[in-house]
């Protein structure tokens, strides 16, 4: 029987990190999460992580498709947060935002990590990004060092 071992540090793999401007100071926590997470266990060097900066989530897709055909990354992270508002906005931009990740994702074959939160409000949002619930973009992080395990392993065993 083979099993294909996980872990987590990945000292030589490059990431890029996608991150909206829209909910910036939310945005800037999970950021902080992500960025701990890959240097604390990932052992990812400064020089091996790339940050960009766009204006909100509907952008993130076209610049993971971007980066992902680039195939400079191992992986990729996109972090958000898009709130409910009074308008349907909220349900047309995370729907597209999540359909058209996913099908970068299964394009390129490039790990892209879902860090983008999806909240009825802000106080759910504040919840999620390092105070009573965790920090979304530190689970981002952690996914994207065993996302890339994962990938090394089958490739180093098939
Ligand atoms: N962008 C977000 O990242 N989060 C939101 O909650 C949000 N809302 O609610 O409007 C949002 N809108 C901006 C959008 O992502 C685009 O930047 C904009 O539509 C320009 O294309």
């Amino acid at each position: 029987m083979k099993k294909i071992k996980v872990s987590f540090d990945s000292p030589n793999s490059k990431i890029a990190i996608i991150v909206s401007r829209f909910n910036e100071f939310i945005n800037k926590s999970l950021l902080n999460g992500s960025i701990d997470i890959l240097k604390r266990i990932g052992k990812i060097l400064d020089n091996n992580i790339t940050i960009i900066w766009v204006p909100g989530a509907f952008e993130i897709p076209l610049i993971t498709q971007i980066l992902a055909n680039s195939k400079k990354y191992n992986a990729i992270i996109a972090l958000g947060t898009i709130i409910k508002g009074e308008t349907p906005h909220f349900k047309y931009i995370s729907n597209s935002t999540i359909s058209s990740i996913s099908n970068v994702i299964l394009k390129t074959e490039i790990p892209i990590i879902f860090g983008i939160l999806t909240t009825d409000n802000i106080e759910q949002a504040i919840n999620r990004s390092g105070i009573k619930l965790g920090n979304k973009g530190s689970e981002a992080a952690l996914n994207a060092l065993e996302m890339i395990n994962i990938i090394n392993n089958i490739k180093n065993n098939i």
